[in-house]
């Protein structure tokens, strides 16, 4: 276990793989926007890199990616408090991810839920990529030395693995360089399902644009997509063991409390007994509320170009002035030949 007691520092990160949605919205970005509120250094980081793992449109992964600079923005980020990047502009990143694809096991990442999940019964025909994501994305993490990580439930399992990474690099080097980074999974809707499957979460690569919230559908269409979402006939309940075995029911409640910053609890005190013909406008209504001002701005930011892309090259700058120097000692401990200042 690490002696070494390291400034805290936030780091994650988002693929710009377009359809960016509620879930991401409510198990990632918000959580960054909160970390953002605390005085702690912040890295939020577009990875390019990752999505690149299954094809993507070159001139759609650009536009996607100053998309999700702009829900960054729109959702409550300031460029000038967290630093912003797009991952391939701080080719730190790859350089820690090569030698991380030495420290990790074939095995580790053959556990993988989400790769088994992503290649499906096509595995062989996956790219190299994929397999190894977690092992780039463990270098995404300890290239800042980062010491939390806000994410949503479907990502602990790599995160797990990255403190595997880390340990196993410190132990076979003998040294405490890289930190155990701690997975924050918090708040009422860590796992978002999809609108339309109560039992499958809310994704980006879902065929179904019904299955989600984008962050940038309309005021009409989050309504929509609302009052079409999947319920049972049931009243909610007063108390949550209520909602147990109830999907569809757990799932509209959790994202109420989430959007309206209250506990689970505390909703159901207010709307148990309550239809979901009376409770689906309510939530359509917060969602609104919440929603289609990061809509609009990110509408309005994607006009503005110049002033994103200005942004991740500054932020690029400013990340390089943390990863040059980790990578720099990564390489004279692992006995690479170069300038070492240390
Ligand atoms: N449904 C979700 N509920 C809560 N959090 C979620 N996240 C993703 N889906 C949900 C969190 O969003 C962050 C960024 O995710 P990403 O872009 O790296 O991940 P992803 O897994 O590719 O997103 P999707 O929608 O799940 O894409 P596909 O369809 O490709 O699988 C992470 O913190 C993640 O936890």
């Amino acid at each position: 276990m690490s002696e070494t007691t390291f400034t805290p520092r936030v780091f994650s990160g988002i693929q710009p793989s377009g359809n960016l949605h509620l879930g991401n919205y409510l198990g990632a970005l918000k959580r960054f926007v909160d970390w953002q509120a605390k005085d702690v250094e912040t890295i939020y980081c577009m990875v390019d890199l990752h999505a690149i793992t299954v094809w993507q449109d070159p001139v759609d992964l650009k536009k996607s990616t100053r998309e999700l600079c702009a829900g960054f923005i729109a959702a409550g980020l300031d460029p000038e408090q967290s630093i912003l990047i797009n991952q391939s502009q701080v080719p730190e990143h790859a350089q820690l991810g090569w030698v991380f694809n030495c420290v990790a096991r074939m095995g580790w990442m053959q556990r993988m839920t989400q790769f088994k999940d992503k290649a499906g019964k096509n595995a062989q025909n996956a790219s190299l990529g994929l397999f190894g994501y977690p092992a780039l994305m463990a270098a995404d993490i300890l290239v800042y030395h980062a010491t939390h990580v806000p994410v949503g439930e479907d990502q602990k399992q790599h995160l797990e693995l990255t403190r595997d990474i880390a340990a196993k690099f410190n132990h076979d080097y003998g040294v405490d360089f890289f930190p155990m980074t701690e997975p924050v999974i918090e708040g009422a809707a860590t796992r978002v399902m999809s609108l339309r499957d109560g039992s499958k979460k809310m994704s980006k690569s879902d065929p179904s644009d019904a299955s989600r919230i984008n962050l940038t559908d309309d005021a009409d269409a989050i309504a929509k997509k609302i009052r079409k979402a999947k319920t049972d006939p049931e009243a909610l309940p007063s108390e949550e063991k209520g909602l147990e075995d109830r999907p569809e029911a757990r799932n509209l409640v959790n994202i109420y409390a989430a959007l309206n910053d209250q506990s689970v609890e505390q909703v159901l005190a207010d709307v148990g007994g309550k239809q979901f013909s009376e409770f689906k406008p309510m939530l359509a209504d917060l969602a609104v509320s919440k929603m289609a001002p990061i809509s609009t701005e990110m509408a309005r930011l994607m006009n503005e170009q110049d002033e994103i892309d200005r942004i991740l090259t500054r932020g690029a700058e400013r990340a390089r002035e943390i990863t040059a120097p980790i990578l720099r000692k990564t390489y004279d401990i692992i006995g690479m030949v170069g300038p070492t200042t240390l």
